[in-house]
């Protein structure tokens, strides 16, 4: 597939005003305006997220309602309890809800589902719930679609505060309060909160509640302490990390590397990311598989009792025990993996538009990664399947430009249900179906492949190596943290001398670039290859960043893409 690199349109005369008012570099202020950041007002704020400018808890529907039950329950003493999700945002929401209530000396009941009964909350949950004499049930991260089981809850007498991010569908459950910021308008600043983030707001409100009615005992909860819970949750679900998100993800990751959990502690120290800056990439390759795997192994709340716990010997045990189920997670993985490539090889399922796979052996915990790695890989969509449950489930994953959603709806007559978004999906099918599942799928992948052979490859603005200045840099740091949303700012630079080049590591390339005047290291991960020896010049796609090296800052240009240039 040829890449095209092309600059992110962006309004000069816009560009010109704001460089001059803020006194900025033009390169920065490109990287703003480019992102939609046009005025003064807009930029300061960008640069300097502030937790008191986050919006009242209570513009979320049902807020005010939720907190003035939960306090009704405090008061008469009812049970209450708390259902969250097995992965890292369910965990972390549960945590966070069941922290706070220990802090003010509430005892909850909390409960997380196994992957094995599927997602969101069952009767059988529910019936726990009433035997251990609750009266108020709070979900977190799920809870929208439950209707029936809602309705079940009030039958037995439970009545429930829903918070939840997932978009809703059809009617709403029967409940007291119905927390979820979809019933803002898309645009409004909560509305991109995750199920975590939607919890902390009902927590801000509620310990305003609290307070007012006279009802908390002893020293209130530090809510910022807690931050560390919402980024994980935040990035972990992938939201983007602009607006509210990226203001509570910023003070997260500073509560992250200082935090007050023991647990989150060992699991940072034992993942190997504690001598390092605590970034967002840190939570997604480092912190958040290892609380993830607990999930996908059979049991979420191992993690969240390492999330929990004020014992730092246990917590160390709790995040070695999590860390090993985390290297089992990877070695089942790597084993389907291998068995499958033998399979694509065997059944020419490269000439497929969409891929489905199927085994009654494969782990029901794993089978979404995998499906991300076959999509990725042969860059179309991928089911993977398990025949171990019944009926047999599936995991999707899809590349940009084919919606699943759209896709499954094609082969609806043959499944038992199928839910998700554009990029991932879940299926349940009969085994018996999915060979015929098998080609509607790959037809209605056929009839939505992208026609063309090119890919758009954006970037901010063009730059000189001399542009490049200690003053940019920093700029530029101030415009963390990146992630979804908020993408590391792309500079273009062209035609750049060579003047050092070494392979490190697992095929990196170390480079000097130089134009003449000024030379910047530079580091391309992974593209060792991609330059011959004889390579004299190259254009590189690349975010300069400052690399701190035992007590030494220099500047790094940390490269994305590249072109060699003809001689
Ligand atoms: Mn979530």
């Amino acid at each position: 597939m040829k890449k095209i690199w092309t600059m992110r349109g962006c309004d000069e005369d816009r560009l010109l005003a704001l460089a001059r008012e803020l006194s900025l570099n033009p390169l920065t202020t490109r990287c703003l305006v480019s992102r939609g950041l046009t005025d003064a007002g807009a930029v300061e704020a960008f640069f300097s997220p502030n937790l008191s400018n986050l919006p009242d808890p209570e513009e979320l529907t049902d807020v005010k309602k939720a907190s003035v039950r939960i306090a009704q329950a405090i008061r008469k003493k009812e049970k209450i309890a708390v259902f969250g999700d097995y992965d890292v945002d369910g965990i972390t929401g549960a945590a966070l809800l069941a922290s706070f209530f220990r802090e003010i000396s509430i005892d909850v009941g909390i409960h997380l589902p196994n992957r094995d009964d599927g997602y969101g909350i069952k009767r059988k949950h529910i019936d726990q719930m009433k035997e251990e004499g609750a009266k108020l049930l709070i979900t977190v991260d799920n809870g929208i679609r439950a209707v029936d089981e809602i309705s079940y809850a009030k039958e037995l007498g439970i009545e429930t505060i829903i918070t939840d991010h997932h978009e809703p569908s059809g009617s709403f459950p029967d409940a007291l309060a119905i927390i979820n910021p979809h019933r803002l308008g898309a645009g409004h600043p909560l509305w991109n909160l995750c199920g975590c983030g939607v919890a902390f707001m009902l927590l801000l409100s509620l310990r305003r509640h609290l307070r007012e009615e006279g009802l908390m005992a002893g020293e209130e909860p530090n809510l910022k302490r807690h931050l560390d819970l919402v980024a994980l949750g935040t990035i972990a679900d992938v939201m983007n990390l602009t607006g509210v998100n990226r203001t509570l993800v910023k003070f997260g990751l500073a509560e992250l590397s200082k935090s007050s959990k023991p647990g989150i502690n060992a699991l940072i120290k034992l993942s190997g990311a504690g001598d390092y800056e605590i970034t967002p990439g840190t939570i997604s390759f480092q912190i958040a598989p290892r609380i993830n795997a607990a999930g996908r192994m059979g049991a979420p709340s191992e993690a969240l009792r390492l999330l929990m716990t004020n014992n730092a010997d246990d917590a160390y045990q709790f995040a070695a025990r999590l860390d090993k189920t985390n290297r089992e997670r990877q070695s089942i993985e790597e084993k389907i993996l291998r068995s499958i490539d033998e399979l694509v090889d065997k059944s020419g399922l490269e000439q497929r538009s969409g891929i489905v796979l199927s085994s009654p052996d494969w782990h029901l915990g794993v089978i979404g990664i995998i499906a991300s790695k076959l999509a990725e890989r042969y860059a179309k969509p991928a089911i993977v399947i398990t025949k171990g449950t019944n009926p047999a489930r599936g995991s999707a994953r899809s590349v940009e430009g084919i919606s699943l959603l759209d896709a499954l709806k094609d082969c609806s007559s043959v499944l038992e249900a199928y839910g998700g978004h554009s990029m991932a999906a879940g299926v349940a099918i009969e085994c018996e179906k999915i060979d015929e599942f098998t080609m509607l799928f790959d037809a209605a992948c056929a009839k939505r492949m992208p026609a063309a052979e090119t890919k758009k490859i954006f970037y901010d603005a063009e730059a000189k190596i001399s542009d490049i200045t200690d003053a940019l840099v920093s700029e530029i740091d101030l415009c963390k943290p990146f992630g979804m949303g908020n993408p590391e700012p792309s500079i273009a630079i062209r035609n750049a001398v060579i003047s050092e080049r070494k392979i490190v590591g697992n095929g990196h390339l170390k480079l000097t670039l130089s134009d003449g005047n000024a030379s910047l290291d530079a580091i391309a991960f992974g593209m060792a290859s991609k330059v011959p020896d004889d390579a004299e010049r190259i254009s590189v796609l690349c975010t300069p960043k400052w690399n701190i090296w035992n007590g030494f800052k220099n500047i790094q240009l940390k490269i994305k893409e590249i072109e060699v240039c003809s001689k």
